[in-house]
């Protein structure tokens, strides 16, 4: 126990050692037993500074300094870890932050390192997408990657139809095994050849001031103009695998896809540049701007036989 108390012009010391003893230390260099113990005895003294040593031996050693140490350590550790840990937290917010950036946000499917395999010729087999849109599209860019043995065969890889307009956005190949693009029926043969046997990055893009444009892996072509002058309609039916010829039905055995496809992306803004570059260079697949159809949000549905599998797997179609 350890009392200071002002008196007067004096100081009063009450300190209790290990015997139970209590001292009154006065600054008049005499010190009293309190006579508040039960082994009470008085003692004056003349030398004040060896009862004020004995005060402070008593007071750090044990009236608890060492422990107000160990105290204060203990809080600085605890201060210190709590620092650490909130460094932590904010770390691993950050981190789960960025990664929520690039995970679905409209309840689709992350189909990263996985793909569509068409085994076979069919006129039932496809993956319908419905992209998400509210206003009629005045800019599409389309953007997608796929492999077939086939060099010389009408296949569709991407076929958009309205209500009013089966071929709104098309993007196909024809029997020569060169790419046509359709837009609201308006259609363009190109002279760029698909390559068989090999995975290709494509992207093809319209605005409705009638410019397109066809990417193929590390080679862009000027379409020119697609004259019409109508924007694509709202509440469309995609389908991967068919091409429709009416709305999300009139599918033909002889323009169905055989392969593999991955990476469909659509967007509806200005400006396909940006993403096409981004698509064809990056990787992973682009994370910017706002998607109509995402290869990360996949909102699907597969019909007849279409295989969902790993892009190592193997897709094993007839020759
Ligand atoms: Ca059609």
């Amino acid at each position: 126990m350890k009392i200071f108390q002002p008196m007067k012009s004096s100081v009063t010391i009450v300190s209790s050692d290990t015997k139970d003893n209590i001292y009154m230390v006065l600054n008049t260099g005499k010190s009293q037993h309190t006579g508040m113990d039960t082994h009470t005895h008085v003692h004056t003294h003349t030398h004040t500074h060896i009862y004020f040593i004995q005060f402070f031996a008593h007071y750090y050693i044990h009236t608890g300094r060492a422990w107000s140490i160990l105290r204060a350590l203990v809080v600085v550790l605890g201060l210190l870890c709590v620092l650490l840990l909130i460094g932590i937290i904010v770390l691993l917010t950050k981190k789960t932050r960025d990664k929520t950036t690039m995970l679905p946000t409209n309840g689709g499917q992350n189909m990263q390192d996985q793909k569509f395999c068409f085994p076979r010729h069919t006129d039932t087999s496809y993956v319908k997408i419905t992209p998400d849109y509210e206003d009629p599209l005045t800019h599409v860019t389309l953007c997608m990657r796929y492999k077939t043995k086939y060099s010389r065969k009408q296949q569709s890889l991407f076929s958009l139809a309205t209500y009013s307009t089966d071929n709104a956005f098309l993007l196909f190949i024809e029997r020569t095994g060169k790419f046509s693009l359709t837009v609201n029926a308006f259609e363009i043969y190109t002279d760029v050849v698909s390559p068989p046997d090999q995975w290709n990055s494509v992207c093809a893009s319209w605005s409705v001031c009638g410019e397109a444009h066809l990417w193929l892996n590390d080679k862009s072509f000027d379409l020119g103009k697609i004259s019409t002058r109508r924007n694509i309609r709202t509440k469309p039916i995609v389908l991967i695998g068919q091409e429709q010829d009416t709305y999300g039905n009139n599918l033909d055995i002889a323009q169905c896809f055989v392969g593999e496809v991955n990476d469909i992306y659509l967007w509806g803004h200005e400006g396909p540049t940006a993403v096409v570059t981004e698509f064809m260079w990056m990787k992973p697949s682009p994370s910017h701007g706002k998607f109509l159809i995402s290869w990360r949000a996949l909102n699907y549905t597969l019909s007849g036989h279409v295989l969902v599998m790993s892009s190592t797997t193997v897709c094993n179609h007839p020759a």
